[in-house]
């Protein structure tokens, strides 16, 4: 075979495997690690999963940040098993991650770099208790509402992981609203607190579902492999017209003099967003991104002995097994 001809076969061959691949998802068929999948595939979803996985753990802090201030023991009880929740979502998202071909430090070193996106939210400060309750009743919330549809992503690992995630993200919501629910109906210090964080936490849940649709760069292309299964602003609206009468039940106000309930829509029509605020929190100049990373540096850093430790015993372990075997 020429070379010309060797190079067409293998062309006509990758085509055939893209061919099958599309055909695969168009049956709703799981893709799994080893799979042929086409390369942009398999990057988008790197992308995807390891920012989902760095939003996590960079999600323990404003919330870990109160587990010593919590109100009562019940309450403290209830946050430590919401953060450690969390610590273990990004454990499933990360091992999802690295079926994917690309290893744990690699992953991390991206978060550290600032080369890895993580979500814009927890780039806000959590300043009252209030904040633990808007954080599970909106922050939860709005994850609940982007991350069920992921359950049906195309991609096998991380479908799976997200069943899980779901599961406890409902408790989390939960136990937002009810710490909401118990301050709305307080003193009338502790409901201004609660109407406080509200104010503060309502216009970056928006945001944290992703810029409008005709800004998303990746959505097209996300929906056609199914990684996507609802479009950022179809979300957005969903989240708000679910938790608009959450609101009315707590007797707070959504700080948006726009929002409107639309008869013919059947949904709210809403305020303008500040994406330029957006943008700023994700080019990394929001209220708490420098924090944020130094206490995900600091903590790899400091955490260096312990990794170096576990690699010392499991050689000792595997050497002292390979002796018994001779
Ligand atoms: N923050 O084309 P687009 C949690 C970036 S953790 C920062 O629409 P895509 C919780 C985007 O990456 C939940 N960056 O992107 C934890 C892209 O830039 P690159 C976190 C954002 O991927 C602890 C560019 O903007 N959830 O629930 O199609 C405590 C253009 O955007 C953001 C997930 O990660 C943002 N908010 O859609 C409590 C869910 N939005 O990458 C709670 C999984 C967009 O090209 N992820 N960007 O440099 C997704 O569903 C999608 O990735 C998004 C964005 C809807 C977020």
């Amino acid at each position: 075979m020429s070379e010309e001809q060797i190079k067409n076969s293998r062309t006509e061959h990758s085509r055939s495997l893209e061919r099958q691949f599309n055909e695969r998802i168009e049956r709703d068929e799981k893709i799994e690690p080893k799979d042929w999948m086409p390369e942009k595939y398999r990057k988008t979803h790197i992308r995807q999963i390891s920012q989902h996985a760095h939003s996590e753990i960079v999600g323990m802090l404003p919330e870990g940040n109160w587990i010593t201030r919590a109100p009562s023991l019940r309450r403290k009880v209830a946050l430590l098993a919401k953060v450690q929740d969390e610590a273990g979502h990004g454990l499933y998202l990360y091992s999802a991650c690295e079926t994917l071909g690309i290893s744990r430090d690699e992953l991390y070193e991206q978060l550290h770099t600032g080369k890895a996106k993580y979500s814009s939210i927890f780039n806000y400060p959590a300043l009252t208790w209030a904040d633990m309750g808007a954080i599970g009743w909106l922050v939860d919330g709005a994850a609940i509402i982007n991350q069920v549809p992921l359950c049906n992503t195309s991609y096998g690992p991380y479908a799976r992981a997200m069943i899980r995630v779901c599961k406890e993200e409902s408790f989390h919501q939960r136990q937002g609203f009810e710490i909401m629910l118990k301050l709305a109906n307080g003193t009338q210090e502790q409901k201004e607190m609660a109407q406080d964080a509200l104010n503060r936490w309502w216009w970056p849940s928006l945001m944290m579902l992703g810029p409008t649709d005709d800004k998303s760069v990746h959505t097209e292309q996300s929906m056609k492999w199914k990684l996507k299964r609802k479009t950022n602003d179809e979300l957005r609206q969903q989240f708000i017209d679910q938790t608009v009468p959450q609101a009315d039940v707590l007797g707070l106000t959504i700080p948006d003099p726009d929002l409107k309930w639309n008869e013919e829509r059947k949904s709210y029509d809403f305020g303008k967003i500040d994406w330029d605020e957006f943008w700023q929190v994700v080019k990394g100049h929001g209220p708490m991104n420098k924090e944020r990373m130094k206490a995900r540096v600091g903590a790899w850093e400091r955490g260096e002995w312990v990794r170096d430790a576990a690699m010392a015993h499991a050689e000792k372990k595997q050497a002292r097994k390979e002796k018994q075997a001779v």
